[in-house]
């Protein structure tokens, strides 16, 4: 039932990596294209702030800048994503797929992409980015330590993602080196240029 239900659902999956500024790009296409934006990292943040025994596992494996179980994410998408159906048919799937599982999975037993978005950012900008937001995030992976593994992450697992769906023609790449305003005028290029 839940195939019929998200039938015509239009998803772009936003891919980089950490600190590459997804989110915060996410948060500018909401405001002037109005897609429903969802991050598969905050949906685990509000998860572990709920303070269940789930979130506390949950916690120790972002932590560690590891990924989450395939199963736990994409159940955590698909009921966000059930929520909000009857507002939007566009979604922003941030932060997903992390691996190829990930989006073969989403893709058979939720909905097809239609586009992947990656920003592309050098380790050096992401990690100061993230050393930067650490001062004040109060996030349990904004430290050297783990945003060393968590760009290991990235570049292991989530890098055959990109080339999986480079393969399909589907990936457009940004570079997202520039300020924020920067590289949202080439988020803008590349949206005003598809019909959504
Ligand atoms: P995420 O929440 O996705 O965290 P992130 O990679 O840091 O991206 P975020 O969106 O927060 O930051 P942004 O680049 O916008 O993941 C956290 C953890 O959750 C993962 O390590 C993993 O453990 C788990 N997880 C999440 N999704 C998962 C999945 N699918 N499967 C398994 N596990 C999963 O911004 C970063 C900072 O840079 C901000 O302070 C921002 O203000 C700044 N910034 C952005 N753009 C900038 C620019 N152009 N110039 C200067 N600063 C900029």
């Amino acid at each position: 039932p839940l195939r019929e239900e998200e039938e015509g659902a239009k998803v772009m999956f936003v891919i980089g990596g950490p600190g590459s500024g997804k989110g915060t790009q996410c948060a500018n296409i909401v405001k002037q294209y109005g897609f429903c934006h969802l991050s598969s990292g905050d949906l685990l943040r509000a998860e572990v702030a709920s303070g269940s025994e789930r979130g506390k596992r949950l916690n120790a494996i972002m932590e560690k800048g590891e990924l989450v179980s395939l199963d736990e994410v994409l159940g955590l998408l698909r009921d966000a994503m059930i929520s909000k159906l009857s507002e939007t048919k566009c979604f922003l799937i941030d932060g997903y797929p992390r691996e190829l599982e990930q989006g073969k999975r989403f893709e058979n037993e939720v909905a097809p992409c239609s586009a992947v978005l990656y920003f592309e950012v050098s380790d050096a900008t992401m990690t100061a980015r993230l050393l930067e937001r650490g001062k004040s995030s109060g996030r349990v992976d904004d430290n050297e330590e783990t945003i060393k593994k968590r760009l290991e992450t990235f570049h292991n697992q989530t890098k055959p993602v990109i080339d999986y769906y480079d393969s399909q023609n589907k990936v457009h790449k940004i570079s997202a080196e520039g300020s924020i305003d920067e590289v949202f005028v080439e988020v803008k290029k590349y949206m005003d240029s598809k019909q959504w």
